[in-house]
């Protein structure tokens, strides 16, 4: 079996190294050392080399991230089987990055931290988080996981997402028929929706004005999908009080744009997950164990709803 990898070297040294023991029957290769791409079995990787029609025996290709967005579906054989990467360390990731988020805005510490520049100690209302109604957009892997806590924590939850969902505790909301209503009762909404025609550009201000005046919005799904001027707007009117934004596009973002020094915004460079090493090789491998034996792999892409 031959491996190709394609992304991150310090990663890929470690999988080769980790490789010898759990499979050593594999050959691992590190790009750009592809060797005779004919004899490539599994690619894995953000971006496939632009020869791609050179790898004739190519079974699948995964890839590094949990989105698998960034692929040129077009120019990549129709039968070849795409892969995402869902491991547990990526899920824990972005369940500790909404948490903090959510918190972060529920306990309104945007707020806090600007009074604490202007020198000013002065004591708001705080609400219960029962009466913090949240809604998360997007209730696939990530979205149910970051549900957990937030249920736990007490927080009033709903999801959005294409199918229903039975999650206990969360209200279920689905279609673009019950977005109006979904958003209407989401004080912090939480973006975790796959980017595709339909969620490009989905946070504007439309989707902002049906929100409850005084709204806050966590972004970690993909930059395409928030319109950056719109978010502005909604902060200075005030229907958002604030935002938590992990993702943008461009990425990063130019020195002179607003979200870098916008007191009501707080920007991360896209890191509220990443795949972890060693629990990502597990993943992968399974993965490849369930192929080579026929079983479906986890996080195969259907290329025809976008994700
Ligand atoms: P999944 O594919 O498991 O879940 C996607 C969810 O979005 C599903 O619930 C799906 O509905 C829903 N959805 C998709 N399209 C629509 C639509 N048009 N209307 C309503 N709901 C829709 O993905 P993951 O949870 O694994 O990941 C979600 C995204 O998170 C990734 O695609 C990526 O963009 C982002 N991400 C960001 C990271 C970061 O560091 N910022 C890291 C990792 C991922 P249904 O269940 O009905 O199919
Ligand atoms: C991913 C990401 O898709 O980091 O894994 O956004």
């Amino acid at each position: 079996m031959n491996i190709l990898y394609k992304s991150e070297p310090e990663r890929g040294r470690l999988w080769a190294e980790r490789l010898k023991t759990l499979l050593p029957e594999a050959t691992f290769r590190q790009w750009p050392d592809v060797g005779d791409p004919t004899k490539i079995d599994y690619l894995v990787a953000w971006q496939p080399p632009e020869n791609l029609s050179d790898f004739t025996a190519l079974k699948v290709l995964f890839s590094v991230g949990a989105g698998a967005e960034q692929f040129d579906y077009a120019a990549l054989p129709p039968e070849l089987p795409v892969v995402r990467m869902i491991e547990p360390g990526l899920t824990s990731g972005m369940v500790e990055y909404v948490t903090f988020a959510v918190l972060g805005l529920h306990r309104e510490m945007p707020r806090y931290f600007q009074q604490q520049r202007e020198k000013n100690w002065l004591a708001h209302a705080s609400l219960p988080a029962a009466r913090r109604r949240v809604g998360v957009m997007g209730v696939g892997k990530l979205g149910e996981a970051v549900l957990q806590p937030l249920l736990q924590l007490g927080f009033d939850c709903a999801g959005w997402s294409r199918t229903p969902k039975n999650i206990p505790g969360v209200a279920s909301f689905v279609g673009e028929a019950q977005l109006g209503a979904f958003l209407a009762r989401s004080d912090i909404l939480i973006c975790l929706l796959p980017l595709t025609a339909a969620t490009e550009n989905i946070l504007n201000a439309d989707l902002f004005s049906q929100l409850p005046p005084g709204a806050s919005l966590v972004h970690a799904g993909r930059g395409k999908q928030l319109n950056h001027q719109h978010l502005l707007n909604a902060l200075e009117s005030g229907q958002l009080a604030a935002a938590v934004v992990d993702v943008t596009s461009p990425e990063p973002l130019p020195a002179d744009h607003a979200f870098w020094r916008h007191p009501a915004i707080w920007l991360t460079p896209h890191i509220a997950s990443q795949a972890q090493p060693e629990s990502a090789l597990t993943a992968l491998l399974e993965n490849i164990r369930r192929f080579e034996r026929g079983e479906p792999m986890h996080g195969l892409v259907e290329r025809e709803r976008g994700y």
